[in-house]
């Protein structure tokens, strides 16, 4: 199927790409049976699949607190996130296998460590609080990347986009509200919230990728129409809107350069720890090995259910098959 949508256009660079170009520059969405150039489809099936891989991925940080919710209602909520999340890595497969590639040859690429997934899911939760960073945080960081994505060129995963944002606002409101519950509430509450911050601030500033000058493919997917937005500017963004909701918290951010620039109308803040973030992508992170031997638990463990599925397929195809 592949090579079958990729053989479908005429050579790269002639008028089929112009063509191409000038629908993106009129804001005019492409659809998987549309000519597009390599290029295009590889990228996109980089950025979706890595996509997907990180929803998947990011079920077992929070997941990790299930069982160990501090109240009923609590519990209740993040079960739902939690599943909300493997709901967002599907509908991403699946805009991924519309460029045609195989939910297979993706899962394959997760499992054997060759496909990425984001840097943020491999810190550890080490409290109650870090579900509510991660919540306040890390959705909070995804919605400021994703709600441009929403007008993304390539329309099956603008359109994923749209159901996605408006789930991941009820997740960065539910984080929000633990984060205001122990910020409000003991000195032993507040402290547990402060440590949270400190652990998570910088790496969910590190979702948004590296500064503009070291991102290899922001240009062109910018000129494509993938990315609306450079890396740092979706970072100043986050930042503008997360610093006053720590100060509202009374929490501090740990970051001595954070200060408000009044001539640019945004804040200044300091560079995170690059080379640590390249650690983390090198798959040295605190979690990376534990998360990848997870999937790959749970991938053998549904063996015998994907295998009770064909069985069943293929009983059915075959009755059909008598039955013409
Ligand atoms: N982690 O040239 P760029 C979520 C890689 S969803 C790991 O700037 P690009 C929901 C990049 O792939 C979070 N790798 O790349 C949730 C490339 O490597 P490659 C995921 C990273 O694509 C919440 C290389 O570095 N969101 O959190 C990272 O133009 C709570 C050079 O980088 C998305 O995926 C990173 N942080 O820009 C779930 C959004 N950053 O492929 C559960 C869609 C960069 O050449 C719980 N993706 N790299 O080997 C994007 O917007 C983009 O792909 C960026 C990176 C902005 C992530």
């Amino acid at each position: 199927m592949y090579a079958q949508l990729v053989e479908t256009g005429a050579a790269e660079g002639g008028p089929e790409e112009q063509a191409f170009q000038e629908r993106i520059d009129r804001n005019v969405q492409i659809e998987p049976r549309d000519w597009m150039p390599a290029g295009y489809r590889k990228t996109l099936v980089r950025q979706i699949s890595q996509h997907a891989h990180s929803e998947v991925v990011g079920q077992a940080p929070e997941g990790n607190w299930i069982t160990r919710a501090p109240s009923l209602q609590r519990k209740a909520i993040l079960l739902a996130k939690v599943q909300d999340e493997a709901g967002h890595g599907l509908y991403l497969y699946c805009a991924a296998e519309t460029l045609g590639i195989s939910r297979d040859q993706l899962t394959e690429q997760l499992l054997t460590g060759k496909a990425k997934y984001s840097s943020i899911f491999n810190e550890p939760t080490l409290t109650w609080a870090d579900v509510g960073a991660i919540g306040w945080l890390v959705d909070g960081a995804a919605i400021m990347n994703q709600v441009p994505l929403q007008r993304c060129s390539y329309g099956p995963y603008g359109r994923a986009m749209v159901r996605i944002c408006k789930e991941e606002s009820f997740h960065q409101r539910q984080g929000f509200d633990i984060m205001r519950a122990l910020a409000h509430g003991t000195e032993k509450q507040k402290a547990m919230a402060q440590d949270a911050l400190n652990r998570w601030w910088w790496p969910s500033l590190m979702m948004f990728g590296p500064s503009d000058k070291d991102s290899t493919h922001s240009a062109q997917s910018m000129r494509w129409g993938i990315k609306q937005n450079s890396n740092d500017e979706l970072r100043q963004k986050f930042v503008d809107q997360t610093a006053p909701q720590a100060a509202w918290l009374g929490l501090t951010v740990p970051d001595p350069e954070l200060a408000w620039n009044e001539e640019k109308g945004c804040f200044d803040f300091g560079e995170p720890d690059w080379d640590a973030f390249m650690a983390i992508l090198k798959g040295n992170g605190t979690m990376n090995r534990e998360r990848l031997n997870a999937r790959n638990k749970a991938w053998d463990d549904g063996d015998w259910y994907r295998e009770g599925l064909m069985a069943h397929a293929a009983k059915h195809e075959a009755a059909k098959t008598a039955a013409e």
